[in-house]
């Protein structure tokens, strides 16, 4: 019998990326999905016809229980929150509420079904964001967390707790540690996208110019593609365990920005303009991972060097804009 897989966070890039990983592996694949009428559903529904929908919400402690009894799912891969680092001092408790207690609300479902006798082996995704102003570079599995906004305080609760379940209850819950992973289904509000967006609606003469925050902070930024192979191997592993997962390379938003313009034929120079309010109330610096532990111990690598990614982006979103598509509608799904 094929193995089955809950993800919540299925209209998300990584949702996406990891929804077609496992129906490729054999796995049926359902998604988690909140909302009475939700267009990212349906925009999901089309793209990944094999993909099973059960309703829920990380808020809703009921909805949880009755789609893991429902689905009876081998792994649950938690994949749901609020994402985008500015929006939580925007809406700290709600982040609190959705990134953070949504993962006690998961777990509790998975505790409860599983002393019914399920063995469920779970996924959290943490996030580089927990490391903050940063003690160290690179950072490993051993690297302190100083989360520098409510986001990255709320994913580092959801990280101690998954460990926390799995000390208390002998439960196999995992971690991964992830550093920032981009694509051409990247929400369109995140830098990467932004840029390679602002870069196509430029080329194709949409635009005039560009407006960013902070361009010195460093970032490690990897493919999603890649990305979802390790919490997929994660899961696999002999025993549970938390695992960095990134590239090791470290480039500024500045560097993004010039490879960006690159890849059009563009120099930046001509069309960024600074916008203050673009700064962030507290910055992470710096991040650098260093992914030995998945390398040696889960035979994960990346596949897809920076520029490489940033071509990649750019690419499919002068296509998208030219054959007329809305990126907030269509994202450049598939
Ligand atoms: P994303 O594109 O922003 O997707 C977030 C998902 O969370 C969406 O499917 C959204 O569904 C869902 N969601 C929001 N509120 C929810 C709720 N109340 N109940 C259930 N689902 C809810 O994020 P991503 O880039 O795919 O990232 C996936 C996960 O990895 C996130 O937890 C993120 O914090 C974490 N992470 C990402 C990165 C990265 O660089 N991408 C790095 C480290 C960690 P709706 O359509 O209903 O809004
Ligand atoms: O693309 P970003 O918004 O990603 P950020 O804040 O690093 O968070 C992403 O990666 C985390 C993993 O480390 C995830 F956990 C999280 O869910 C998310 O996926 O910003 C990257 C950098 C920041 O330093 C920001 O200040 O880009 C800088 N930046 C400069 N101008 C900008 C802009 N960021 C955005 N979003 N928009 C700008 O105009």
């Amino acid at each position: 019998m094929a193995r089955r897989a809950l993800i919540t966070g299925i209209t998300g890039q990584d949702g996406s990326y990891l929804a077609e990983h496992l129906l490729a592996s054999g796995y049926e694949v359902w998604g988690l999905a909140r909302g009475q009428a939700n267009p990212r559903v349906s925009r999901m529904r089309k793209l990944l016809a094999d993909v099973q929908v059960v309703r829920g919400d990380l808020l809703d402690q009921g909805s949880l229980i009755s789609a893991v009894e429902k689905v009876q799912p081998d792994e649950v891969y938690n994949l749901g929150a609020i994402s985008f680092v500015p929006m939580s001092w925007e809406q700290a408790e709600l982040t609190a509420e959705v990134t953070g207690m949504g993962v006690l609300r998961m777990l509790e479902a998975i505790r409860v079904c599983s002393s019914r006798g399920a063995s469920i082996r779970f996924y959290q995704a943490s996030s580089s964001e927990m490391f903050g102003q940063v003690s160290e570079t690179p950072q490993n599995e051993r690297t302190s967390f100083h989360p520098r906004s409510p986001y990255g305080v709320a994913k580092a609760y959801g990280h101690f707790l998954t460990q926390n379940y799995r000390e208390s209850y002998g439960m196999f819950a995992v971690s991964g540690i992830l550093f920032n992973h981009e694509s051409p289904r990247r929400g369109a509000e995140f830098v990467t996208r932004k840029v390679s967006l602002g870069v196509a609606r430029i080329k194709l003469g949409l635009a005039s110019e560009l407006k960013l925050g902070n361009l010195e902070a460093r970032r490690d930024w990897g493919f999603a593609g890649d990305y979802v192979r390790a919490m997929h191997l994660m899961l696999q592993a002999d025993t549970p365990e938390d695992y960095v997962i990134g590239t090791g390379r470290t480039h500024s938003v500045r560097e993004l920005v010039e490879a960006a313009f690159v890849a059009a034929g563009l120099d930046w120079e001509q069309y960024v303009v600074g916008d203050q309010s673009l700064h962030r109330p507290a910055e992470v610096d710096l991040l650098c991972a260093d992914p030995k532990k998945a390398r040696t111990q889960l035979g994960w690598e990346p596949t897809v060097a920076f520029e490489e990614l940033v071509a990649m982006m750019v690419e499919s979103d002068l296509r998208l804009l030219t054959d007329g598509g809305d990126p907030d509608q269509d994202s450049s799904w598939p």
